[in-house]
Order: structure tokens, then C-alpha cells, then sequence
């Protein structure tokens, strides 16, 4: 239904924590943001609730999860959610993102029967090597590139070696670079190989969205 390197290009990530600095209630905020990024043409979205601030309820969270997928619906962008396979499955998402803590990718291939479309973390060679021939790993998320305010257990940055080194390696999954990528570190990035750029806060506080996402783009 999506095209998987198409839908990498500028994939946009965020839960409530990354929308604290707004006026209004984080989550109004939330889906605020991400109708702009929206209408100013991300690729894909993933709904990542985690960290401090992030919603505890259940409830809550699966109600803001759907207001979420009815807008990224609305502009036929996929939807991803992140790590809680019950909840993409009960939400029929189009994907579900997790990383190399939670549960076994192999595992997790089987419990989805298809019916997501699957991104996989990735932090050095040795995992891209161990996951590369796994058929129902539809991607792999490579970082975090550069040092990240977003996620406070990120692991240490890797710079664009390691996209080169993978590429290197002949390994052929589509790739969407994470960690720290700003409008101005585009180019090269894509350059090395990736598919795409994954981004928090680049998005999440700019000033000119339109501006912003173009730049991403181009
Ligand atoms: N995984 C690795 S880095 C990161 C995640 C979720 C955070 C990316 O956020 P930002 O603000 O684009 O650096
Ligand atoms: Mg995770």
C-alpha cells in the first residue's frame, strides 16, 4: 500500500513530551503540530509516547493515538506507532517501530502476521548484519547520527560512518537516519545512502514548518 523507501523521507516522530513547549494542553499541541506537518507534506508519522512527561493512561493514550491516525488518514500518510504492538494492532496502524530492548525482532514478526509494516533501531554493524536478511523488517532506524535532546537513554551518536558502513556491507533495507538531524544536515545524510530522516524536535519546535519540511525534502 505505501511505498516503504518513499514513506521514509521525512518521518516525523512525537508524543505528548516533545509538545510541552507550546501554550496549550500537550496533547491539543500534539495534534496540532502534526496537522502541520501534515498539511506541509511529512512522509510519515510515529506516535512515540515515552519518557519523562510522557501520558501514563491507557485510555488516554489510545484515544490520542486515534485522533492522531484519523489525521494522518485524512492526508494518506502512514502511521506508525511505536513499540506497543497491542495498540497498533488494535488500532490497525500501518506500522510499529521498535528497538533493540524490546521485544525480539523475530518475535515480533510473528505476532504481526503481516498486517504492519515493521522498522527496526539500529546502532552499530553487528545489528544491521544480524537483521538484514529478516524478511518482515520492512526498515531500519540508524542511530541516533548526531547527539539528540529527545530521548534521554540514547545511546552514543555515530555519526554517517555508520549509514557508509552499512551501505559498504551491500546491505540493501531501506534506512531513515535519526538523532539530532536539522534542515541543514539533509543533504549529506541522504547522500551517504539513507532513505530518509527521522525527526523530534527539528519539527516539533520549528518556527516556519513549511520552510522547515522543505528543506528536509530538498
Ligand atoms: N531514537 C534515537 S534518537 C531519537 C530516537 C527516538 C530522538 C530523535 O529526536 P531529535 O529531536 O530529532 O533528535
Ligand atoms: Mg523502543
Amino acid at each position: 500500500m505505501f511505498n516503504v523507501k518513499e514513506m521514509l523521507g521525512v518521518y516525523f516522530i512525537a508524543g505528548t513530551q516533545d509538545c510541552l513547549h507550546l501554550e496549550n494542553s500537550a496533547q491539543e499541541n500534539l495534534l496540532y503540530i502534526l496537522e502541520e506537518a501534515l498539511k506541509n507534506g511529512i512522509t510519515c508519522f510515529q506516535f512515540r509516547e515515552k519518557g519523562k512527561n510522557c501520558l501514563q493512561n491507557e485510555r488516554e493514550i489510545f484515544e490520542l493515538a486515534k485522533k492522531a491516525q484519523t489525521l494522518c488518514k485524512r492526508y494518506n500518510v502512514p502511521f506508525f506507532i511505536n513499540d506497543n504492538i497491542d495498540l497498533a494492532l488494535k488500532l490497525k496502524a500501518d506500522g510499529i517501530h521498535i528497538g533493540q530492548d524490546d521485544k525480539e525482532v523475530c518475535e515480533v514478526v510473528k505476532q504481526i502476521q503481516g498486517k504492519l509494516l515493521l522498522g527496526l533501531s539500529i546502532n552499530n554493524l553487528e545489528q544491521a548484519l544480524q537483521a538484514k536478511d529478516i524478511e518482515g523488517i520492512d526498515y531500519f532506524g540508524v542511530g541516533p547520527i548526531y547527539k539528540t535532546n529527545s530521548k534521554s537513554d540514547a545511546k552514543p551518536s555515530v555519526g554517517l560512518d555508520l549509514i557508509k558502513d552499512i551501505r559498504k556491507q551491500n546491505i540493501k533495507k531501506p534506512l531513515v537516519a535519526i538523532g539530532g538531524i536539522q534542515e541543514a544536515h539533509a543533504k549529506n545524510i541522504l547522500e551517504c545512502g539513507c532513505n530518509g530522516l527521522a525527526i523530534i524536535s527539528a519539527i516539533t519546535k520549528s518556527k516556519d514548518m513549511e520552510k522547515t519540511i522543505h528543506n528536509l525534502k530538498n
